[in-house]
């Protein structure tokens, strides 16, 4: 885990340690927790994430020269040096400095930034565990080289470069991480859709907890779980051109559709199901059939939230999971067994966030139901496996927070 998160105070001592005198600006980004809409948005449909309390933060001076410096306070990460330019060799999978040299290759390439900076980073999300962490680290460095290089940032547009930013370790992921991370609203969760991108925010009701357990089974992004995220990526694209060439052949829409929002406007999703059942293979057909069902999901998930509605908000997310499970096959054994203890300790629904395959679970429970659903988590899951170190990062609440900031210290 990489909970290691210091005050500002904490890591701008260790910057006086290693550079020699005090860092001048902090940078910070939050996670996230999705709380309806996996696997929607690099299908360009719709989410509803909320930023959490859990964040990167980065210390740094702006340097006279194009190096970047920067150490990371957990030690599993070692430190990464190099020198902006607009095509910057990537370091090997999985090296972590590749979310730092991803967003400075870009911005070399769209705005030819050329001033680094001596920096030191700390976060408290828990590492690949579906709560973004990554991101998180792409987003406070690419504020950090925007802010030293004078690049304007317009919170949306700056999140679909940091999104194509974070495609350079790999992983050909959306942009709901990052759009999340920069414009989220504290007390609120936020529906956005892509192309254009847009943001609606939505209080979250006072009454609500969102408890995230964290099955401590990691997603780790550089290995397995990189190539099964963009082989579903691929299959959903494969299923939209069989579909959409259904649709056409059969005059069933004048306009040919281009994604899947136009192919959803176009077809209502129980038309369109039938069409799909007859034309895709099997597993195929999984993915598109929770793509498009998780889309209706957040449509009706942002009105219950309005709604203040726990149960039926609940509900979808229950279904959410079940069809990550069955027809997009990135659940895991511990992530459904953290779902059913969440469920029957009381939670109006649960569900894996993230892209699965590890990482954690989100529950609902109000605050009457809350305290039992930590304690059947407790003594169900965590105390059998003796999961106690640091239990509270693991099993903790999530707090509808703001998005990333950078400033002067
Ligand atoms: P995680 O694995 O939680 O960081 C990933 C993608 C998202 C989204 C979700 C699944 C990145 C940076 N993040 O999130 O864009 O597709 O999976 O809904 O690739």
């Amino acid at each position: 885990m990489r909970l290691t998160q210091s005050s500002i105070e904490g890591l701008s001592a260790v910057f006086v340690e290693r550079f020699g005198g005090p860092p001048t600006h902090l940078a910070r980004a939050p996670g996230r927790v999705n709380l309806l809409g996996e696997h929607t948005d690099y299908n360009d449909l719709a989410v509803l994430p909320m930023a959490l309390q859990r964040e990167a933060r980065l210390v740094f001076r702006p340097r006279n020269d194009g190096m970047v410096v920067l150490h990371d306070v957990d030690p599993e990460f070692d430190d990464v040096e190099f020198e902006i330019l607009p095509g910057i060799p990537p370091g090997k999978d999985g090296d972590w400095g590749n979310y730092v040299r991803g967003p400075a290759s870009l911005l070399a390439r769209r705005f030819a930034i050329w001033r680094g900076f001596d920096g030191v980073i700390g976060s408290d999300i828990p590492v690949a565990a579906g709560l973004s962490s990554s991101t998180a680290v792409v987003t406070a460095v690419g504020l950090a080289l925007a802010h030293i290089n004078e690049v304007p940032v317009e919170a949306r547009s700056f999140a679909e470069l940091l999104a194509e930013a974070e495609r350079y370790t790999g992983t050909q992921g959306g942009a709901m991480d990052h759009t999340i991370s920069m414009g989220a609203r504290a007390g609120c969760a936020a529906k956005i859709t892509f192309k254009p991108p847009r943001m609606r925010h939505v209080q979250v009701p006072a009454d609500w907890c969102f408890v995230i357990a964290d099955t401590g089974r990691r997603a780790e992004k550089s290995g397995a779980a990189k190539n099964v995220y963009n082989t579903r990526r691929a299959e959903c694209e494969e299923a939209f051109s069989f579909v959409v060439e259904e649709v056409v052949r059969s005059d069933r829409t004048r306009m040919i559709p281009t994604d899947y929002p136009s192919l959803l406007r176009a077809i209502p999703a129980g038309d369109l199901l039938p069409v799909a059942e007859d034309v895709l293979r099997s597993n195929l057909l999984r993915r598109f059939r929770h793509v498009v069902t998780e889309a209706a999901r957040v449509d009706e998930g942002i009105d219950l939230l309005r709604a203040a509605d726990t149960l039926r908000f609940g509900t979808l997310m229950d279904a959410s999971h079940g069809s990550l499970r069955s027809d997009y096959l990135v659940s895991t054994p511990e992530l459904d067994e953290v779902v059913a203890i969440a469920r029957e300790g009381g939670a109006a629904g649960a569900r894996l966030t993230g892209a699965g395959l590890g990482g954690c679970v989100v529950a609902l429970a109000d605050r009457s139901t809350v305290d039992l659903v930590l304690e059947a988590l407790v003594s169900e899951y965590y105390e059998p496996r003796r999961l106690y170190d640091r239990l509270d990062d693991r099993l903790f609440l999530a707090v509808a927070s703001d998005g990333a900031s950078v400033r002067e210290l």
